[in-house]
């Protein structure tokens, strides 16, 4: 094998080497660059016997030319597999989900907050919200709480840093500010319920700072006890999922219901857990009343005209007996092991 056929078959060599377009450029330069290997035995040539060139000159361009093809094919085979990688790498499977199933859960506040509202909503009832942070009229002077009764005091409120004037915005203890402004602003019949975040300064096993209630307002001309009494029982048979609900009215005081009562639900237990509905014992369920003349007097409605029921229901406790929750705080902890144990998921 000659000088030629060497330097040809090394090339080739490096050319089939070359991993990519990068390596195969510098063989390129290397071999047809200016000062390439096959460059600098092309300028031999004006150094030889005009023979010698005649043999020489023909064999160096037709080198020259196969190095070059060489190159060209080597160059396409690494281009397509370039692409066929990059086709590869970047390639997007549309048969996947879009996105992952999501991980959140619905809190079982929340959910009571929701199914509550649907067994009222089913029943006529329009839900109606307001803010958390109230004034005294709104909160007590239209409840009927006069000024200085001790009854504010029970109530352990949140108040902020009194205003120029003396006054001083409070955390609503109820919501039943939600109702006095719906009265004000709305003409009977009224039938509305008012959901949402109370707060109240205390803490214990059974108490937490910020809690959860439901209220409902009736307001119409002959709205009496019984249409009470009918209302909460449809309402606890939907909620507690039983055909039979047996109640109680205990008597008992608010300012801004005359009569008041507590309504207790008859419940058994069956070791841990325990059914509301029918049984041997009683539970205090919820609060309510007839709206006080002087609480209809204060919202612009005449007690002579207009008279209506309304009640107050503790959410928390709600979903702790219906969903067999132990301890009150876990519901504000943010245990994330808690909310997968108890929470809901969309659509369940
Ligand atoms: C309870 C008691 C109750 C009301 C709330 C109410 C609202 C207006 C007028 C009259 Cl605007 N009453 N709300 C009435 C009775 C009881 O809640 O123990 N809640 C957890």
């Amino acid at each position: 094998m000659d000088d030629l056929s060497r330097l040809e078959d090394d090339i080739t060599a490096r050319i089939d080497a070359a991993a990519d377009i990068r390596a195969l450029e510098e063989v390129r330069v290397s071999a047809l660059g200016k000062k390439g290997l096959v460059s600098e035995r092309m300028k031999t040539l004006g150094r030889m016997t005009p023979e010698e060139r005649k043999e020489a000159g023909p064999r160096l361009n037709s080198l020259k030319q196969r190095v070059g093809e060489k190159i060209g094919a080597r160059k396409a085979v690494l281009e397509t597999e370039a692409l066929a990688r990059q086709l590869e790498e970047e390639a997007v499977d549309v048969t996947l989900p879009v996105a992952l199933p999501p991980r959140g859960r619905i809190h079982p506040v929340t959910r009571v907050f929701e199914e509550v509202e649907a067994i009222f909503a089913a029943m006529g009832f329009e839900v109606r919200e307001g803010p958390d942070v109230e004034d005294d009229f709104h909160n007590f002077t239209a409840l009927n709480f006069p000024e200085g009764h001790p009854a504010r005091e029970m109530h352990d409120t949140f108040f902020f840093e009194p205003k120029d004037d003396g006054s001083r915005m409070l955390l609503r203890t109820h919501t039943s500010p939600v109702q006095v402004r719906t009265m004000l602003k709305e003409k009977p019949p009224i039938r509305i319920i008012a959901p949402g975040r109370t707060f109240r300064c205390d803490s214990d096993q059974t108490h937490t700072p910020m809690f959860h209630q439901v209220e409902g307002l009736v307001i119409d001309k002959n709205t009496n006890m019984g249409h009470l009494k009918g209302t909460l029982e449809a309402f606890l048979k939907a909620f507690f999922e039983v055909d039979e609900v047996k109640t109680r009215f205990r008597p008992h005081f608010f300012p801004f219901t005359e009569p008041s009562a507590e309504m207790d639900v008859g419940y058994a237990r069956d070791g841990e857990r325990i059914e509301i509905g029918t049984g041997g014992d009683w539970m205090e369920i919820l609060g309510c009343g007839m709206v006080h003349p002087n609480v209809l007097t204060a919202c612009g409605l005449d007690p002579e005209e207009y008279q209506g029921f309304a009640f107050g229901v503790g959410v928390d406790r709600l979903a702790m007996l219906k969903y067999g929750i132990p301890d009150l705080r876990d519901f504000f902890a943010a245990d994330t092991r808690w909310i997968e144990h108890y929470g809901f998921k969309p659509g369940e």
